[in-house]
């Protein structure tokens, strides 16, 4: 068996969704993510300029073959554009596997240990009444666990991932108007002041039930970061994400000694070798490193492995810059792990998306149904892909009010 082709796209609603499909002599084909947000030309230049010239005519059926291949062959190892350029060509490859075997993915991978994996949403306020009122339309809808972000009074700018306005709508991330970033201000201590009594006043009005979710985004250093891990203890959080910049392994070990608050950390991780101490030394209560940059199935099974060994559960990045076919990499791997934890979901399901990626994978109750179809269960329309182009966006950048540059 043959790869004969291979095609990259880049586009899609709302987002630059990069996707790779990967033909071969039989008529299977496979389908791939390479999204890496706001950088996605980039894998995609990978995967066209070199990768898929070396595909072409390799067996789609040694997929850890080729895995090793590119990326030892790599010499210069590791890094996000390479991790999402040959984490697309594995999971294209393992969507062949599954449909040549005429399984869906999760029963190659041992069969499911659950009915369904629990997700989280993202509950987002201008100000805390705003955030209450989207934490309500969560839990209306079924969901069990809801990330709260809230803006911070008195901050000079709009904080990470929170509307500008009362009631705003929308994933606030990425800026289409093109490739320079609009800045946000940030004051630690203003943040410091404000959210452990508006994430306690949130488990009040809520109750012990529901799973409330942090996110820090990086921004805190560790002294900060234990101190307000400490200070939330009584709210009980599922978890408090990414409170430090985490290229750092041993600066968790602050917070770790100080707080037993859970810590997920992970998203811009993209190899085993971001994680290992965190894993091994018992650091991280979650690992949110997603299969699209992590390099894909092949090596980030591998991680959530060695994190089983460890207490350490799964609660994959699903923000919505990857595409349905990487969200169902994951949903696979979810419907599997013996260590599942639980599943950030972005509801991309809008008309156009739907039809630009039909599957079955279906969300109810806050819960993920994974789908039986054969291989990842996504299809690709390319008709409807020609409707899309590449759009240049941003991030916003972070700085403190003196002009410092931060952590975004
Ligand atoms: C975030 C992301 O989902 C999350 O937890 O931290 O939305 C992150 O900001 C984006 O993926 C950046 O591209
Ligand atoms: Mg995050």
């Amino acid at each position: 068996m043959k790869i004969t082709d291979a095609k990259v796209f880049v586009g899609g609603p709302g987002k630059n969704y990069v996707t790779l499909k990967i033909m071969t002599d039989q008529g299977v084909f496979g389908l791939g993510d390479a999204t890496l947000n706001n950088r996605e030309t980039l894998p995609a230049a990978y995967l066209r300029d070199y990768l898929v010239p070396n595909l072409i005519g390799m067996d789609p059926r040694n997929s850890e073959d080729i895995w090793q291949f590119f990326y030892r062959g790599a010499y210069f190892r590791r890094g996000p554009i390479a991790m999402a350029a040959f984490g697309a060509i594995d999971m294209a490859l393992w969507d062949i596997k599954g449909k040549l075997a005429n399984m869906p993915l999760y029963q190659l991978f041992g069969g499911k240990s659950r009915d369904g994996a629990m997700v989280y949403a993202h509950a987002t306020g201008a100000d805390l009444p705003d955030l209450m009122d989207s934490v309500a339309r969560y839990v209306d809808q079924g969901y069990k666990a809801v990330r709260v972000q809230c803006g911070i009074p008195a901050m000079p700018t709009t904080g990470y991932a929170v509307p500008e306005k009362t009631g705003g709508q929308g994933d606030f991330i990425t800026d289409f108007s093109g490739i320079r970033p609009k800045i946000e201000i940030w004051d630690t201590d203003r943040y410091l002041r404000f959210m452990p009594t508006a994430l306690a006043e949130i488990r009040d009005r809520f109750g012990p039930e529901l799973k409330i979710l942090h996110d820090v985004h990086h921004r805190l250093t560790p002294r900060e970061a234990a101190a307000f891990a400490k200070e939330v203890e009584p709210v009980g959080l599922f978890w408090l994400e990414d409170p430090t910049p985490a290229e750092d392994q041993d600066a968790l070990r602050l917070i770790r000694h100080h707080s037993t608050t859970p810590i997920a950390i992970g998203e811009v991780f993209n190899s085993v070798w971001d994680c290992n101490r965190l894993i091994e030394d018992e650091l991280i209560d979650f690992i949110r490193i997603a299969v699209t940059y992590g390099g894909g199935i092949t090596p980030v099974k591998r991680i959530v492995d060695l994190a089983g060994l460890h207490h350490v559960r799964t609660g994959f990045h699903g923000a919505p810059s990857h595409s349905p076919i990487s969200m169902a990499a994951q949903h696979h791997l979810n419907a599997w792990a013996p260590n599942f934890g639980i599943q950030e979901y972005l509801v991309l399901g809008t008309p156009e998306c739907d039809a630009l990626f039909p599957s079955d994978h279906a969300m109810h109750d806050g819960m993920m149904q994974v789908s039986d179809a054969p291989g990842l269960g996504v299809d690709f329309d390319e008709s409807e892909a020609a409707r899309y182009d590449y759009k240049p966006g941003s991030h916003p950048v972070v700085r403190l009010e003196d002009g410092t540059m931060w952590h975004y």
